[in-house]
């Protein structure tokens, strides 16, 4: 994993746009989002049972895997439509790569979280973020839930108002 300040150029989402500004997982943490990398699947069992992730499945973003090429296409784009969830998003890397953008404190500057196979990242609930295949067009993660695995995005900024929005600036942008 790397984790970087996006450089904010238009162009093709899938390339790094590193700005050469490297964030600490000290950063990450503040804005609540949690790293981990681990090879072993039991390790990441004990992670979902202290955390009390019940539910998983695991989703291959290819076209087959996603159900055909339209769907794909599709998803892709909602994907990296600028979202949050009510639940955390947890995601661990089995295999391909992609990008997790979140945003930073100050709102204008997209943080970037590169993802590779064994890294596991967890998203709270609330937090605006985006995602994205790298240019080597595959990813496949394992999805850990909290709940029955119920996947809705909420765009901005219509989410402003959302109450899980609002709990999540009082914790970790409002100090
Ligand atoms: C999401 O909600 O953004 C995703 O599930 C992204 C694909 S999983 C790495
Ligand atoms: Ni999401």
């Amino acid at each position: 994993m790397r984790v970087y300040i996006h450089d904010q150029k238009e162009g093709d989402q899938r390339d790094p746009h590193d700005s050469g500004q490297a964030v600490s997982l000290e950063d990450l943490d503040k804005l609540g989002v949690l790293y981990y990398h681990h090879d072993d699947m039991e390790s990441v069992d004990k992670i979902a049972e202290e955390r009390g992730y019940v539910n998983r499945d695991v989703i291959n973003i290819t076209p087959e895997g996603l159900g055909g090429q339209e769907i794909y296409e599709q998803k892709l784009k909602t994907f990296y439509a600028e979202h949050l969830h009510e639940d955390e998003e947890i995601r661990y890397i089995l295999d391909g790569e992609g990008y997790f953008d979140v945003r930073h404190k100050d709102d204008e500057n997209w943080i970037r979280i590169e993802i590779t196979k064994g890294d596991l990242i967890i998203l709270p609930s609330g937090i605006y973020h985006r995602f994205t295949l790298s240019n080597k067009d595959y990813i496949k993660a394992m999805r850990l839930f909290q709940a029955e695995p119920k996947w809705i995005a909420y765009n901005r900024p219509d989410a402003d108002s959302n109450p899980y929005r609002e709990t999540y600036v009082q914790k970790f942008l409002k100090v």
